[in-house]
């Protein structure tokens, strides 16, 4: 039989059939992304061959299908192993807040360095905003300029107020969309405020900074009753890059990308170089800072260390 993988624990894997039946499944074997040690094989998303064996009720499954996508993290910057968060998917949208737990900017360029890399188009929801004064609108109002600039949609939502929830909606209409960010920031809140009938289980900020508790423990894999399918996930607390190699980590960020052909040298890293073309769109504010900020660091925490001391960047 033929399924695709709705939820996976581990040990156990839950597999929809295309006659919409359930079954509970074990993985058979080793399964391996070629040159990936990952701790999970098989990802929710992934279409899955697999045995059913009637009388104890238990799937086996055999093979894993090609994959269209995947989005794959590491727990930290120095884990070894990577994560599959999800495979074949449409769109993967980051949910963000200001308030609290709060999002930097680190985590979100870095799981957007990521989406790039395997061509997965990217969204940024920030949510909570029920929760904003003037000062948090207005650093709210810098960053959705900031990634619509770098040529990302921002959505601007409340969960709990419902403010937007039409235009969320609307943006998942028939397509798999992956659901990622903080523990606490409102990812099952704002699945279930889109649909009710799915009822995830939410739980109320803990302690003096107010962060999430883990509440999701596995991804899990719903169905849109307007069209489309939403996973929803664990919270992360870092977004640890895969081994991308330098050049590639510039190219993943799309308005150095448009910029970087102009660059005197061609193994320009728009560091240091003279001639930099990217360096030169940063000086006339064409380029966020924040963001080249942050291809800095995750290329080397020190270089920004270095470049705050760099004339051209006070
Ligand atoms: N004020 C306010 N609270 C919200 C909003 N969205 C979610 N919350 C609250 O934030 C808390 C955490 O929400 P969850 O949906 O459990 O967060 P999560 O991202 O699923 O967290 P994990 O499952 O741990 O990854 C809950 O108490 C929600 O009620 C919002 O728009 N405004
Ligand atoms: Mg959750
Ligand atoms: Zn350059």
């Amino acid at each position: 039989m033929q399924g695709v993988v709705i939820k996976s624990t581990g040990s156990w894997i839950t597999v929809q059939s295309e006659d919409e039946n359930i079954y509970n499944c074990k993985l058979k074997g080793k399964f391996r992304i070629k040159g990936i040690k990952t701790t999970n094989p098989v990802a929710v998303g992934d279409n899955v061959v697999f045995d059913y064996f009637e009388d104890e009720k238990i799937g086996s499954v055999k093979e894993i299908l090609p994959r269209y996508n995947y989005i794959i993290r590491k727990a930290t910057k120095l884990s070894k192993v990577s994560h599959i968060i999800a495979a074949n998917i449409d769109q993967a949208f980051i949910i963000v807040t200001l308030a609290y737990p709060r999002t930097s900017t680190g985590f979100i360029d870095r799981f957007l360095v990521t989406t790039e890399a395997y061509h997965i188009p990217a969204s940024i929801v920030f949510n909570k905003i029920d929760l904003y004064d003037d000062k948090l609108q207005k650093i709210q109002d810098e960053l959705e300029e900031i990634y619509k600039n770098a040529g990302y949609k921002c959505l601007v939502v409340s969960a709990l107020r419902g403010d937007n929830l039409d235009e969320l909606k609307s943006s998942l209409i028939n397509k798999r969309t992956l659901l990622s960010g903080h523990s606490g920031v409102g990812k099952s809140a704002l699945i279930n405020a889109i649909e009710p009938r799915i009822n995830l289980k939410t739980k109320e900020l803990s302690g003096y900074h107010k962060v999430g508790l883990h509440t999701t423990t596995f991804a899990e894999m719903h169905r849109l009753s307007f069209g489309g399918y939403i996973i929803d996930t664990p919270g992360i607390k870092e977004f640890g890059l895969i081994d991308f190699s330098r050049k590639e980590i510039a190219e993943r960020f799309p308005e150095m990308r448009k910029y970087m052909h102009e660059c005197r040298f061609s193994n320009c890293t728009h560091i240091h170089e003279p001639g930099c073309a990217v360096i030169k769109k940063i000086e006339q504010g064409e380029i966020s800072l924040s963001r080249y900020k942050n291809y800095l660091s995750i290329l080397n925490d020190d270089y920004w260390k270095q470049a705050e001391n760099d004339y051209r960047l006070k």
